[in-house]
């Protein structure tokens, strides 16, 4: 979490935080400045207006929104922040998490939400990396480097399994 934020990290509630966690990881990792809030569409709907009413004033780009069960944050505040929105369905116990991404997914045409999987809060972040990185070349040269990074790793294992065979690399791993 840096000054002059470009990025909104908000979720429904602090029992959200493990999960949302993982995408101000991203944010760190590529240098982009954050924030968090807590916000509820329907515990504190005055707040959550307000602040989508206002962060493109204050230089927010995009916002990642997350929130389960009817989890309405994310619309609630694509309905007033003309940049884009990244909902997180986050996991339920009495649902699973599929209240949740039904009710982020399916926006009434004209107020889109790009919604990641259940708790995908690193594809949240990524996303909004890739979000950046159209107008910016530093986020974009960041951004190659760490699919370089990602698809090496893969190769890497894919030859160690090779190597070790099947009973060896589970040892090992
Ligand atoms: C949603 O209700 C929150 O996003 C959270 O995922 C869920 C449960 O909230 P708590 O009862 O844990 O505060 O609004």
């Amino acid at each position: 979490m840096k000054s002059n934020p470009i990025v909104s990290i908000v979720m429904g509630s602090d029992s959200d935080l493990s999960v949302v966690k993982a995408a101000a990881e991203v944010l760190d990792q590529f240098g982009v400045p954050y924030e968090l809030q807590i916000l509820s569409a329907h515990r504190s709907p005055r707040e959550t207006h307000e602040f989508a009413e206002g962060a493109v004033g204050r230089g927010i780009k995009v916002i990642i929104a997350a929130a389960g069960g009817a989890a309405h944050l994310a619309g609630v505040i694509a309905s007033e922040f003309p940049l884009p929105v990244i909902g997180i369905p986050i996991e339920t116990p009495a649902l699973g998490g599929i209240d949740s991404i039904y009710s982020v997914l399916q926006m009434p045409p004209g107020v889109p939400v790009a919604t990641v999987g259940i708790n995908a809060a690193k594809n949240a972040g990524l996303l909004a990396i890739e979000i950046l990185a159209v107008s910016n070349p530093i986020i974009l040269k960041k951004l190659l480097d760490f699919k370089k990074d990602q698809a090496q790793a893969v190769v890497e294992k894919s030859r160690k399994l090779q190597k070790l065979g099947i009973e060896n690399y589970l040892k090992q791993k």
